[in-house]
């Protein structure tokens, strides 16, 4: 029987660090789509190893003991295993060229951050076409400033060979109360906006407006791409007021000027599921995404996927240029 042909081949997608790994658990992705959780504790990964597909321990499986240098000597010992692992995926998916390689690093401690550019780096080399696709997390300020500068540290290292999807926990996480209880909660929601674009890019059916590895391309530029993702009823009668209303701010943490855009930011945006999608609606969407000054109006071409049988839609946002700006100014010297 014919595989049927996705937008994009991405068979799989990956996390690093204790963080990522339960982001990841509560990712769905599509059929044929692997998680797989790299990390070098044992005791981690055993606590999501039925939510994942497969794990790969790094090292001696005691963690990185928030040393990024161990973190990175650490991915290096488990890298070939998670090369066999993605290898087995593409085959499993008859896929002969990945398109994009998706994976989440939390930063602040030793594993995410210290392998966060060397993953990068070693998917490039390996994957020659693919783009690489990080989401990386970002601590919260209450973890304090060693760990924050860690992340930061190793954030910048990385957009220096890819731009990265930042989500900061600080963001996330500020309308929630209790700490406890929303970890859980801001899990979920980085989880859902992630399933969401994971399961846009693989679509096979409905797609009313395409976007190719190309275009993609020319939208993520560096060094900080943000999403927001809000969740509907139906696009029948969305309007761009509703959209300003309920998707939240962008999980960056802009009000500290970490971020400014570089120049002008490329803008696209997703649109996945119960429709109609009107023309009255679309017009209107891609209207308001080309008002602002800030946005280059050159590369904005949206994802349109109007599916039969399913109970709402799904609209993603994306911000592509952000400047990280990292310096002794913001947290202090170093
Ligand atoms: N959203 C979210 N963030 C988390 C979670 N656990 C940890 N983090 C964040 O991730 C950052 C890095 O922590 P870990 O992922 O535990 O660190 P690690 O990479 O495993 O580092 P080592 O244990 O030192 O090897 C922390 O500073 C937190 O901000 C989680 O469950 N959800
Ligand atoms: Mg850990």
């Amino acid at each position: 029987m014919p595989i049927k042909k996705k937008l994009f081949n991405a068979p799989v997608v990956l996390s690093f660090g204790s963080g990522a790994g339960k982001i990841i658990s509560k990712i769905e992705t599509p059929q044929s789509v692997y998680k797989i959780a790299v990390n070098s504790s044992h005791r981690d990964l055993q606590m999501i190893d039925t939510r994942v597909d497969e794990t790969v321990c790094c090292g001696t499986g005691i963690g990185s003991g928030m040393d990024p240098t161990q973190g990175r000597e650490d991915l290096y010992l488990g890298l070939r295993k998670v090369f066999k692992y993605i290898d087995d995926a593409c085959y499993e998916a008859k896929a002969t060229d990945v398109d994009i390689i998706p994976f989440i690093s939390s930063l602040g401690h030793g594993f995410g951050s210290g392998s966060l550019t060397s993953v990068i780096g070693e998917l490039q080399r390996r994957y020659k076409n693919a783009i690489i696709l990080p989401f990386v997390i970002t601590p919260f300020t209450w973890e304090g400033a060693e760990v924050v500068k860690r992340a930061y540290e190793s954030l910048k290292e990385a957009t220096d060979i890819s731009p990265c999807f930042v989500i900061s926990n600080e963001e996330v996480g500020s309308v929630y109360k209790d700490i406890g209880a929303s970890y859980d909660s801001i899990n979920n929601l980085i989880g859902d906006s992630i399933s969401v674009i994971l399961r846009s890019f693989s679509a096979t059916e409905g797609v009313l407006q395409t976007i190719d590895r190309n275009d993609f391309s020319k939208f993520f530029i560096r060094d900080i791409a943000t999403i927001r993702h809000m969740r509907i009823k139906s696009a029948s009668n969305l309007t761009f007021d509703d959209i300003k209303e309920n998707i939240g701010k962008r999980w960056l943490k802009i009000d500290a000027k970490m971020f400014k855009p570089f120049s002008k930011l490329n803008v696209t945006y997703i649109l996945d599921g119960k429709g109609p999608f009107s023309p009255k609606v679309l017009q209107e969407l891609q209207e308001n995404a080309t008002k602002k000054d800030y946005i280059n109006k050159e590369y904005i071409k949206p994802l349109l996927i109007e599916r039969k049988k399913v109970k709402y839609c799904d609209f993603v946002w994306m911000e592509s240029g952000f400047k990280l700006k990292c310096d002794k100014n913001i947290y202090g010297e170093y």
